[in-house]
């Protein structure tokens, strides 16, 4: 049996359905060990509560991946997503180096930004040092917003092919391998992902929600790292991701006054039966 062990690093949003406690149910789900380590604690997430608590966890990090070189813990993947500061930026790309093996697939989320905007308390020297670890990457699962960010583009919400190709040319030149270009949309009414692989482009449509829900580039992304560990390839998994996020929101759409996340679990079974 193929079983595969995979690293999530990123924060414990206590509340709010993202980052790591989206990411450990869904990887899980797709059959794939998942083990973690935390960036930082929070209350909640920082989108829409205020008042919430933070505690960064970057001081642990080198004990912790000392212990695992000593154990010799390697990951057949090691997935990141939102960190707690720009000094953990350089211990995550350590981790990589000494907890991938030879073979580890190392895909990067740079949860920092939306909307044009960064994410409260992230700043530009933490997408500066977000270039340093895309470029290690396998893949990276960048937002327009991010993309932006990581090759100082200007954002735009009307674009054409044109200008999510030079972001994705100058994003390969940062020394992204393969990229996953979410929230993608040239018609009014839909939206997709690009997928750059091996030089070459292609696209994922499908219908644009009529709300966006908090959280949901942590599930495309879980979802997406969990299809791929179950040997999709990169357009498969990209496609079986958009299509769980799709069915999530929609779930959530159901649902009265539920605004700080996306009901994931009820639709987890979707999934599942998608990487059958
Ligand atoms: O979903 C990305 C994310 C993860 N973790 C925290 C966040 C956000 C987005 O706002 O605040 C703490």
């Amino acid at each position: 049996m193929d079983y595969k062990k995979i690293l999530t690093i990123q924060d414990i949003s206590c509340v709010g359905q993202c980052s790591m406690t989206v990411a450990l149910p869904i990887i899980s789900a797709c059959g794939i060990e998942t083990c973690v380590l935390p960036s930082a604690v929070l209350s909640t997430h920082t989108a829409g509560f205020t008042g919430f608590t933070f505690r960064d966890l970057s001081d642990d990090m080198p004990a912790i991946k000392a212990h695992w070189y000593r154990e010799n813990i390697t990951f057949d993947a090691i997935y990141t997503g939102y960190l707690g500061s720009t000094k953990q930026i350089d211990y995550v790309a350590d981790i990589f180096s000494t907890c991938g093996g030879c073979n580890c697939v190392k895909i990067v989320d740079p949860a920092m930004a939306d909307n044009g905007k960064l994410y409260p308390g992230f700043d530009g020297q933490y997408a500066d040092a977000m270039k340093k670890l895309c470029s290690l990457a396998d893949y990276v699962l960048p937002n327009i917003t991010e993309a932006c960010f990581l090759t100082d583009t200007e954002y735009k919400t009307s674009y054409d092919r044109q200008y999510i190709e030079l972001l994705i040319s100058k994003l390969a030149n940062l020394g992204c391998a393969n990229i996953i270009l979410t929230g993608v949309s040239y018609v009014a009414g839909k939206t997709g992902v690009v997928v750059y692989e091996a030089g070459k482009y292609s696209y994922y449509e499908h219908d644009l929600m009529p709300n966006s829900c908090h959280g949901t580039g942590d599930i495309y992304a879980s979802a997406f790292v969990g299809s791929l560990m179950r040997g999709k390839i990169p357009y498969e998994a990209a496609k079986i991701a958009a299509d769980y996020t799709v069915e999530c929101i929609k779930t959530t759409q159901r649902l009265d006054n539920h605004w700080y996340g996306a009901a994931f679990e009820p639709v987890l079974g979707k999934l599942i039966e998608a990487l059958a």
